[in-house]
């Protein structure tokens, strides 16, 4: 991926590492709205999951189309045009509580299913999986090297309220076999991220969280982005060109 124009420390680091968090990205106001939006919408349907320890919004801005605009801030723009210099498209978006207290906790993995519209018999593209909300596949790896997550945290985040662990680096490695895992997770760091904050990720670095054990809820809008247009056949389920 092309990071010229997203200059300075956190370019280098985002390319080194795998990662990168910056703090401060949206304002306390803008945190407030977006909050508000989500918290305001009476959405329902199979996109919605709530639990006690979870609750998540597949197709976020499919369900709440007001949260585009207040997140695409002159920030966000400038953020994107740094990333992908020839442009790119919005290809996933989740809306992630942790619930105070929440059991929920994610083992290690990396990011390598990507949404697509449909299955087509393609080389490097397999396993598949379909379920109710559409089909899923693994690309190739130089789809994924593609891709940028970026995470924006609604509420201060850290090691107790289900910060992400990452292993820096790892994303170098390709796709890491599950046996393997364990060879690189004594070198994780825990990415603490205030409200307001953006974390930056690539899908193949290693990543998971623990349960909570605080009394704070950790709300994040976790959305990833791509430049690579799918070969023919192929569109990313959620595809939105910006
Ligand atoms: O938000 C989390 O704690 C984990 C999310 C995650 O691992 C993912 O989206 O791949």
């Amino acid at each position: 991926m092309e990071t010229a124009v997203l200059s300075g420390p956190v370019a280098a680091q985002f390319a080194a590492e795998g990662f990168a968090v910056l703090p401060d990205f949206y304002a306390p106001a803008d945190v407030s709205a977006l909050l508000h939006a989500v918290e305001s919408s009476a959405g329902s349907g199979p996109n919605f999951r709530r639990s006690q320890e979870v609750f998540a919004i597949r197709e976020l801005l499919k369900e709440i189309p007001s949260l585009w605009p207040l997140l695409e801030t002159p920030a966000l723009r400038e953020l994107l045009a740094g990333l992908f210099p020839a442009g790119c498209q919005l290809v996933k978006a989740i809306y992630f509580d942790k619930p105070a207290g929440s059991n929920w906790l994610v083992a290690w993995h990396q990011d390598l299913m990507i949404n697509v519209d449909q299955r087509a018999d393609l080389p490097g593209f397999g396993p598949w999986t379909s379920k109710a909300e559409g089909v899923s596949v693994q690309p190739p790896v130089a789809v994924l090297e593609n891709v940028a997550t970026l995470r924006i945290h609604l509420d201060d985040c850290d090691a107790t309220n289900g910060a992400l662990k990452v292993v820096p680096g790892s994303h170098r490695h390709g796709v890491v076999p599950a046996a393997a895992i364990a060879g690189f997770t004594p070198d994780a760091t825990v990415c603490a991220v205030p409200a307001g904050g953006m974390m930056l990720m690539k899908p193949l670095l290693l990543h998971a969280s623990n349960r909570s054990t605080s009394n704070r809820p950790r709300r994040v809008m976790h959305l990833e982005f791509a430049s690579a247009e799918l070969p023919d056949g192929l569109a990313w389920r959620e595809g939105r060109l910006l």
